[in-house]
């Protein structure tokens, strides 16, 4: 591992650093899976067909997952009207490569429409969300949203038609920062110096869409209107005003509640830059720490346990890979 700089500094001034780590949020929609009222399961954002009589509708039996390898297919379009992208058969095939990474891990069959847009704020910044969520069920008065992108994969429901599934921005500062793998399946060439890797940025970006994301207010501990929470909001407990996911299968990976950022950058991501540099949550594909330059990192155990807490279907063999790594007091009794 090398740095240009010490990573303090780039870690308070580099932009591009920043940049990955902002992510935006998704739409709560409010499609909604009943049962109609002659007790048909249907799928709809039209709040009247899942009431009889004016009371809701039995909420319909979830869709299961069922465990086998996923099946994907990703499309990507450009809003760039200044051509700021100058290979984006290039930057597909990475976006494409990066989505693959993630395929071999889940479980479920569909079509994401990925759209990059450039935008003109210069900030150096690279976000993406799934343009829409979807509501799984209530806890507790809470209601919960999956993903939009996890959603379509695990349920092989398309309900946004030809509307993109993912949004990624970036602009000209982003891109400049970025280094294009040649050779994304590979990632074998080195990559250049005083750049971030394009893999590492795209693989943590499509985790944001898949999971890492939702609409908790960081100082009020509680969503907006303290009614939607995202599954991964769901998984999150406060603790001196720090969050901590506490999903089971990522405290067992972990071996207690798994510090998420806070003071350095959105709290959906893991680990903070106050407390844990150097430390193993540094290396976690979605850790909110640090992106050095010329460095690869991989989806790991800990990134997929968080994604398995909130709802994303994994396969069998990803299953068993995170257990692999359960901490060797972890005892895990929750359902897969
Ligand atoms: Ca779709
Ligand atoms: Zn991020």
């Amino acid at each position: 591992m090398r740095f240009s700089f010490p990573c303090r500094f780039l870690l308070i001034f580099s932009p591009l650093l920043l940049a990955i780590f902002i992510t935006s949020q998704s739409t709560a929609s409010q499609f909604i899976k009943c049962r109609d009222k002659n007790g048909n399961d249907i799928f709809t954002d039209d709040q009247q067909q899942c009431t009889v009589n004016g009371k809701p509708t039995q909420p319909a039996v979830e869709l299961a997952s069922n465990r086998t390898a996923a099946s994907l297919t990703f499309t990507v379009s450009y809003k760039d009207p200044q051509g700021l992208i100058k290979n984006k058969t290039l930057y597909a095939e990475n976006i494409k490569a990066a989505g693959k990474a993630w395929e071999q891990h889940l479980a479920g069959s569909a079509t994401i429409e990925i759209l990059v847009q450039v935008v003109h704020d210069n900030m150096g910044r690279h976000s993406a969300h799934s343009k829409r969520s979807y509501y799984v069920r209530t806890i507790a008065g809470k209601r919960i949203y999956e993903q939009g992108v996890a959603f379509e994969i695990r349920t092989g429901i398309d309900p946004n038609g030809a509307e993109p599934d993912l949004i990624i921005t970036t602009d000209r500062k982003a891109l400049d920062g970025m280094w294009l793998d040649e050779e994304p399946y590979q990632r074998l060439k080195p990559v250049a110096v005083g750049k971030i890797d394009s893999m590492s940025v795209f693989i943590h970006e499509l985790g944001h869409a898949l999971a890492f994301s939702g609409w908790l207010n960081i100082n009020t501990q509680s969503s907006t209107e303290n009614v939607n929470y995202s599954t991964y909001d769901n998984n999150i407990r406060f603790v001196n005003g720090n969050p901590y996911f506490t999903g089971p299968f990522a405290e067992a990976v972990y071996g207690g509640s798994v510090p998420l950022a806070f003071k350095s950058n959105s709290y959906a991501h893991i680990g903070d830059a106050d407390k844990h540099r150097g430390h193993a949550l540094e290396n976690t594909i979605m850790n909110g720490i640090a992106f050095y330059y010329s460095r690869r990192y991989n989806i790991t155990p800990l990134d997929l346990a968080i994604m398995h807490d909130s709802g994303v279907a994994l396969n069998s063999s990803s299953l068993a890979f995170i257990k692999r790594a359960f901490h060797k007091n972890a005892s895990v009794t929750a359902t897969e």
